[in-house]
């Protein structure tokens, strides 16, 4: 154990995906994706921006490992572009684009950076949309060809894959809020979509372990534990319903409970659910991975159509990030300590935690510096919220930051910027914040 409570091999690492950094999104025969046609549609993206050429990280990616060894990053979690792989999400690999991730993958480990590949982060092949998407079967079926294809091209490298990132937000955001792709709003396909999106995981986790695959195949999830606005047996109900649709809704059927029956009765929910499905997404998982940003505070409201778990979220009156997101460290610890109680997985990884903030940008000696005390101590408080986590006994054993560029922010475009490192739009200079320093020093061992 480090000085500063951190185990000696621990994972640290940073985050990013392959829509939000990679750019160059015709070519090399990659097709289409559903953000490439969401963010071109009138008014989906609010400051008009989208991911044509994001970070141009797909050219760039020298520049960016650069970047993680001069951290001395031990790890890289990026996602792949399945439509680079299969341009309408089906049939023969594209060689070119595997062999970019050939390379990338080489790129990392020349550096000793541990690549942890996404299958996938959200860029569904625009084809398989026009049949339905996730709330199509197919899809699944498609994904695990997919993967089985990434399995047999990087297996041999690669040793910490995850199937699905943030399937709450496939399924809630791009199927019934409208506010991602495919931008649709429609519950019932939403709830079809959760179904798909689990047996696309259970699926590809099959396919890891019948194709002998050596190394850890996991999940990476956003759970959310709201707090109760307060202590009465009300509020704690509301808080336990709030957390239902963002924890239990996939960790239950993950770890062989099945779907939550509290869950599926409130919302009516209707999951098209067939005979193996459940033993196929309870297949083991080697770990689990959590996104955390934010927790809320709930009240009680009115069930009704518009809100079958009669819950509120409130103001706390704690500090909030550019994305209006209350900064709660402690939530972490919390949540760690919850999942890992609850569920019980073999190992958790931190796979997300960051915050957007206002830079502010000063000249010195001809030297441009790029000052985000918001951004160090957010990072601080919560990797002290993860060493409380370990303290405490919970199975932590890895943290990656979101992210280590400022890149393309789904609905809020390139406005929003959670990188140790920001990227001059025009000429996609990579120059490192004050907090790249910082989460450099913590990776050594004299920051926390
Ligand atoms: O940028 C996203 C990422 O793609 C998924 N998790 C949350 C991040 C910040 O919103």
């Amino acid at each position: 154990m480090r000085d500063d409570g951190f185990p000696d091999d621990f994972v640290w690492g940073c985050s990013a995906s392959s829509y939000q950094v990679e750019g160059a999104i015709r070519e090399d025969e990659r097709g289409l994706s559903i953000w490439d046609e969401f963010s071109h549609a009138k008014g989906m993206i609010r400051d008009g921006s989208n991911g044509d050429i994001a970070c141009d990280s797909y050219h760039r990616y020298p520049e960016d490992i650069a970047l993680l060894s001069r951290l001395k990053a031990n790890a890289y979690r990026f996602s792949i572009a399945w439509p680079r792989i299969q341009a309408g999400g089906r049939g023969t690999p594209n060689q070119k684009g595997l062999d970019h991730y050939s390379r990338f993958v080489d790129a990392l480990l020349e550096k000793n950076i541990e690549p942890w590949p996404t299958l996938y982060h959200w860029d569904l092949p625009l084809e398989l949309q026009k049949k339905g998407g996730w709330a199509e079967r197919d899809t699944a079926y498609r994904f695990a060809e997919y993967a089985e294809i990434m399995f047999r091209c990087l297996g041999s490298r690669v040793k910490h894959w995850t199937s699905v990132n943030e399937p709450w937000c496939s399924a809630f955001l791009g199927y019934r809020e409208g506010e991602h792709a495919p931008g649709l709003r429609d519950p019932n396909l939403a709830y079809k979509s959760v179904h798909h999106l689990l047996l696309a995981h259970g699926l590809a986790d099959q396919a890891f372990r019948q194709g002998g695959m050596q190394g850890d195949f996991g999940i990476v999830v956003n759970p959310a534990t709201p707090r109760p606005a307060n202590d009465s047996e009300e509020c704690r109900q509301a808080a336990h319903r709030a957390s239902l649709e963002r924890t239990a809704l996939w960790f239950d059927p993950v770890f062989g409970r099945g779907y939550p029956n509290e869950y599926v009765r409130a919302c009516g929910a209707q999951l098209p659910i067939e005979a193996g499905d459940m033993d196929l997404i309870s297949l083991p998982v080697d770990f689990v991975g959590l996104n955390y940003y934010l927790e809320d505070t709930v009240v009680p409201a009115l069930k009704g159509p518009d809100n079958p778990l009669g819950y509120r979220i409130v103001s706390s009156g704690a500090p909030k990030t550019e994305m209006g997101w209350e900064i709660v460290p402690q939530g972490l610890q919390r949540l760690i300590c919850t999942i890992a109680e609850e569920w019980k997985p073999k190992a958790l990884y931190v796979t997300e935690n960051g915050a957007a903030f206002h830079d502010f940008r000063s000249v010195q000696g001809g030297t441009e510096f790029i000052h985000d005390a918001g951004r160090i101590a957010y990072l601080r408080d919560h990797l002290h919220a993860c060493r409380d986590a370990i303290a405490l006994g919970a199975p932590l054993k890895g943290y990656f930051v979101w992210s280590l560029l400022d890149n393309f922010e789904w609905a809020w475009g390139l406005a929003m910027k959670f990188g140790l490192v920001a990227v001059d739009e025009k000429t996609q200079e990579r120059i490192p914040k004050d907090s790249f320093a910082f989460y450099r020093d913590a990776i050594a061992g004299s920051a926390l």
